[in-house]
């Protein structure tokens, strides 16, 4: 099928970030260069790149990466809604190192998931650089049925499998001065062609508070359907806050580090009116260019209601009862 890539300056007028939303060069430049997330209108116009004759999105780089040990699903997170479909949650990505449409699979399976290490360190007792294989072996994992909502109003339902990041704050040890975690993910120049675009604030950052870090909800993905996770979803290793918006979860990490200091996240160093620091899911805060009342289920597009926290309030509303004067839900 012969498709046309409809690219960034081609979206609509009504979907172009307004002028006074624009707040320094960069945004700018990210906007007129389809660096902005999209509303739903644009996301539905935007087609596929051609696969580049790779059709297998669960290829592995490289080819004898082993399969995950086997994994217990926790029965205590019931996502309360139908499965994605399979397919669409690999081949339906944001992943902007490797590009800024959606079908990026075929290059990020370019990227080499081993040696794969994670360097933790900052305001810890006990710095290290980890392999993702040993954390596996030491950690142990399960199986989790999540639901990630992205900013962009699309969501999906999927099973990650990996361990939570207290596990891993357990080996290392917190100082009693560290209050937030910064991570950083993957550089990968010779895959990711995204890092060329100089206006970006590469590399990815994210960041938490401490107690959002050692949130039993905050899951550090190796896998997802069972499998080893593809680079498209953030393999070999990332990181997923399902109550936040998407682009908290970073993808690829490599480096995750205690500090007293509020990390300024990749999004928003670029648009940070759009995209701040708690990202927290709320139907009823509209994004200065779209309504967040209701969300596209991908596989099936189905348009349910969104929920506060993403419908995860139970375990992390009381994070945030003393924080009233944040600008909690951008
Ligand atoms: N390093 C990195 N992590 C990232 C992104 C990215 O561009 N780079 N995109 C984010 C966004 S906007 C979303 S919605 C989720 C998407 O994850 P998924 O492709 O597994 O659905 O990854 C997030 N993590
Ligand atoms: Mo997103």
């Amino acid at each position: 099928m012969r498709i046309l890539r409809r690219r960034g300056w081609e979206i609509p007028e009504r979907d172009a970030t307004p002028e006074h939303l624009v707040t320094n060069r960069r945004a700018l430049m990210a906007a007129a260069g389809a660096g902005a997330m999209l509303s739903t209108q644009a996301q539905a116009q935007w087609l596929f790149r051609r696969d580049q004759g790779a059709t297998d999105p669960w290829a592995r780089n490289p080819a004898d990466l082993p399969d995950l040990p086997p994994a217990m699903r926790n029965a205590r997170y019931q996502p309360g809604r139908a499965m994605s479909p399979e397919r669409e949650p690999i081949t339906f990505n944001n992943f902007y190192e490797f590009g800024t449409d959606k079908g990026i699979w075929p290059q990020a399976l370019r990227m080499p998931m081993r040696p794969w290490t994670v360097r933790v360190d900052g305001m810890v007792e006990q710095p290290g650089e980890f392999g993702v294989d040993d954390l596996i072996r030491r950690i142990g994992i399960e199986e989790r049925v999540y639901r990630l909502r992205c900013v962009e109003a699309w969501a999906m339902t999927v099973p990650w499998t990996g361990f939570q990041l207290s596990k891993l704050l357990e080996i290392v040890r917190p100082l009693g001065s560290a209050k937030y975690v910064r991570f950083e993910t993957a550089q990968h120049r010779e895959s990711m062609s995204g890092l060329r675009q100089s206006w970006y604030p590469w590399p990815h950052i994210e960041g938490c508070t401490i107690e959002e870090a050692a949130n039993e909800l905050t899951f550090m993905p190796v896998g997802l359907f069972g499998r080893p996770l593809p680079p498209q979803n953030g393999g070999p290793f990332r990181v997923v806050f399902p109550w936040k918006y998407g682009f908290k979860s970073g993808k690829s990490v490599t480096r995750i580090t205690l500090t007293d200091q509020r990390p300024k996240s990749f999004w928003e160093t670029l648009q940070g009116n759009e995209y701040g620091f708690w990202a927290n899911v709320n139907p009823e805060v509209a994004h200065p260019r779209w309504s967040q009342a209701t969300e596209r289920l991908i596989g099936t597009n189905e348009r349910v209601p969104t929920r506060l926290f993403n419908g995860y309030g139970e375990f992390v509303a009381g994070l945030y009862t003393n924080l009233q004067s944040e600008r909690l839900w951008a």
